[in-house]
């Protein structure tokens, strides 16, 4: 169908601007004619996954599980887009080692903590500091680092079009678009 597929894998803290850069992408791969898909929080996190909270074994399942399903979609030759935390770098190469090489592109939405926190559009870093809930990522659940992303986005200094750019730049470079 004229492009290749792939699985664009966002991580990063909760107000990062994951989602909001991961939809961005999506909806210019649409523009553009190319099959996408994106997973997130609303898709997965209400319907498949609403069994599963925040606890470690429980995020591990998650992303296990959405590593599965973009797998599925990557088979059927779309570009996907996923928006999950995924904290922990264990899970994310576990996720990897289910791709081709070149299929998984582990983007970080590299953004300070103290950036997110100060955004807080849902205000649960407010309710994470005042102890009202648990295992919060970059409170009391920790969010590890990738060490070796395929794109790295700095969010705070980028409008959310450049972010979407610097992505596109990365797809036709790897001629994938
Ligand atoms: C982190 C939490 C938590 C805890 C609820 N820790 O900013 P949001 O609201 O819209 O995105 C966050 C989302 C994280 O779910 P993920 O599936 O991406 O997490 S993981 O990949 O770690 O499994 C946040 C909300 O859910 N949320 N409680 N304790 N984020």
């Amino acid at each position: 169908n004229g492009h290749g597929s792939c699985v664009l894998w966002f991580t990063g803290l909760s107000g990062s601007g994951k989602s909001t850069i991961a939809n961005a992408v999506s909806s210019e791969l649409f523009k553009q004619g190319i099959n996408e898909y994106v997973l997130d929080g609303d898709n997965i996190r209400h319907g498949l996954n609403r069994d599963l909270g925040f606890s470690e074994d429980d995020r591990t399942e998650n992303i296990r599980r959405i590593g599965e399903v973009a797998k599925l979609f990557v088979d059927s030759g779309k570009i996907v887009t996923t928006a999950f935390i995924s904290p922990f770098h264990n899970d994310r190469d576990e996720v990897r080692s289910l791709f081709e090489a070149g299929e998984f592109i582990e983007v970080f939405v590299d953004c300070p903590i103290e950036t997110c926190e100060d955004r807080d559009p849902k205000q649960l870093y407010a309710k994470a500091r005042r102890g009202e809930i648990k295992d919060f990522t970059g409170i009391d659940s920790p969010y590890e680092i990738p060490q070796n992303p395929e794109i790295v986005i700095q969010s705070q200094l980028l409008t959310v079009e450049e972010a979407v750019q610097q992505i596109f730049g990365y797809l036709r470079e790897h001629f994938i678009i």
